[in-house]
C-alpha cells in the first residue's frame, strides 16, 4: 500500500524535478496527480515512464490525499496550502511562506529529522531555501563534533534559482553578445548576468543585507542551532544549475582538517571530493542531476584558533528544492503515516 500524492506547480522547474525524483527513488505511490494553475492546464509532464496531464489546482479537492508537494510561489501557497492542510493532506511546501512560523517544522532530513513530529500543528512542513539546505548538510556533522560558533559564507548561485525566465535571460544574453543588434537588456536581473556576477539576490533589507542572506541566517538557526552566528554574502553567477558556497567556520573546539574530512565522508547526503591537485574538487556543472552535496577544498583557517574553510556545491533544483521535499515525504511516510 502506498500514498496518494499531489504535486502542486507541476509544470515549473522544481515541480518537474519533484516528479522525476519521486519516480527515480521509487516513492511508494498509489495515485499521483499533477496540479497547475489554469494557464498551464492540460500541459503534459513526465512521471517515470508515464505521462500526466495537469489538472486545475483551483478546483481540486485534497480530501483523501495523503500529501501534497507544493512548488509554487508564496501567493499561491497562501491561497491553496491551508485548503489542502484543512482537508487532511499534509503539505510539504517549497516556498518561504511558512519557514519562519514556529508552528511549522523546517526540515532537512539529514540534519533535523526529529522535527517531523511537529507537522501536525498546521499539517504543513516547510522546505528550506536552496542555499541553506546544502550548507546545513555540511555544517551539522561538524557542529556535532566541535560546536560551531560562527560561519562566514559567500555564495555563487546559479540562475535556475530565479526560475525559467532567468535561465532564458542568461542564454539569450550570452548569445546576444556575439550578434550585433541582438543584445538582450537585463529584465529578470537588475544588471547584465552574462559574463558577470551580481551581488544581489532577493530584496534589500534595512540593514543593507538582502533577504537571501537573511534567510541563510534565520534558517540555519531554526534547522541546526539558534546559537550559531552566521553572516552571508549571496551572489548570482552566470551558471545555469548548481549553487556553490565558500564556507568559513569557527568552532568552539579544535577540529583538524583530516578529522573534518573523515567526519564529512561518513555524513549522510555528502560526497567528499578533495584532492589537492588540479581538478581535485567539484564544480557546479559536475553536480547537476546528482543527489549529493559535494564538499571540496577542506583546509584549516590558520588566522583564527579553531577555523576551517570548505567549498560546498549542490544541484539547487534537487537538494536545494525537489530532492529535499521528496526526502521529507519519505521521512513523513516512514515516521508518521507508515503506509508504504
Ligand atoms: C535563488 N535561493 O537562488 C533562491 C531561490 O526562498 O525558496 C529559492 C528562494 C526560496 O534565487
Amino acid at each position: 500500500m502506498g500514498y496518494k500524492v499531489a504535486v502542486v506547480g507541476a509544470t515549473g522547474n522544481v515541480g518537474r524535478e519533484m516528479l522525476n525524483i519521486l519516480a527515480e527513488r521509487q516513492f511508494p505511490v498509489d495515485e499521483i496527480v499533477a496540479l497547475a494553475s489554469r494557464k498551464s492546464l492540460g500541459t503534459e509532464v513526465s512521471f517515470g515512464d508515464t505521462t500526466l496531464t495537469t489538472k486545475d489546482l483551483d478546483t481540486f479537492d485534497f480530501t483523501g490525499w495523503d500529501m501534497a508537494l507544493f512548488a509554487v510561489g508564496s501567493t499561491a501557497t497562501k491561497q491553496y496550502a491551508p485548503k489542502a492542510a484543512a482537508a487532511g493532506c499534509v503539505v510539504i511546501d517549497n516556498s518561504s511562506l511558512y519557514r519562519y512560523d514556529a508552528d511549522v517544522p523546517l526540515i532537512v532530513p539529514e540534519v533535523n529529522p526529529q522535527a517531523i513530529h511537529g507537522y501536525s500543528k498546521k499539517n504543513i512542513i516547510a522546505n528550506p531555501n536552496c542555499s541553506t539546505a546544502q550548507m546545513v548538510v555540511a555544517l551539522k556533522p561538524l557542529h556535532d563534533r566541535a560546536k560551531i560558533k560562527r560561519v562566514v559564507v559567500s555564495t555563487y548561485q546559479s540562475v535556475s534559482g530565479s526560475g525559467k525566465d532567468a535561465i532564458d535571460e542568461l542564454w539569450n544574453q550570452t548569445k546576444g553578445m556575439y550578434v550585433p543588434g541582438q543584445e538582450v537588456e537585463p529584465s529578470v536581473y537588475p544588471k547584465q548576468i552574462a559574463f558577470n556576477v551580481i551581488p544581489h539576490i532577493d530584496v534589500f533589507l534595512d540593514d543593507g543585507s538582502t533577504k537571501e542572506e537573511w534567510k541563510m541566517v534565520a534558517e540555519t538557526k531554526k534547522i541546526v542551532d539558534p546559537a550559531i552566528k552566521l553572516t552571508a554574502t549571496c551572489v548570482r553567477v552566470p551558471v545555469f544549475v548548481g549553487h556553490s558556497e565558500a564556507i568559513n567556520i569557527e568552532f568552539e573546539d579544535f577540529l583538524d582538517e583530516d578529522e573534518a574530512r573523515d567526519i564529512l565522508r561518513e555524513a549522510p547526503g555528502i560526497m567528499v571530493i578533495d584532492k589537492r591537485e588540479d581538478g581535485g574538487y567539484v564544480t557546479p556543472v559536475e553536480c547537476v542531476g546528482d543527489f549529493a552535496t559535494f564538499i571540496s577544498r577542506i583546509r584549516q583557517d590558520s588566522t583564527i584558533d579553531n577555523g576551517l574553510n570548505l567549498w560546498c556545491v549542490s544541484d539547487n533544483l534537487r537538494k536545494g528544492a525537489a530532492l529535499n521535499a521528496v526526502q521529507i515525504a519519505e521521512l513523513l511516510g516512514r515516521e508518521v503515516l507508515k503506509k508504504g
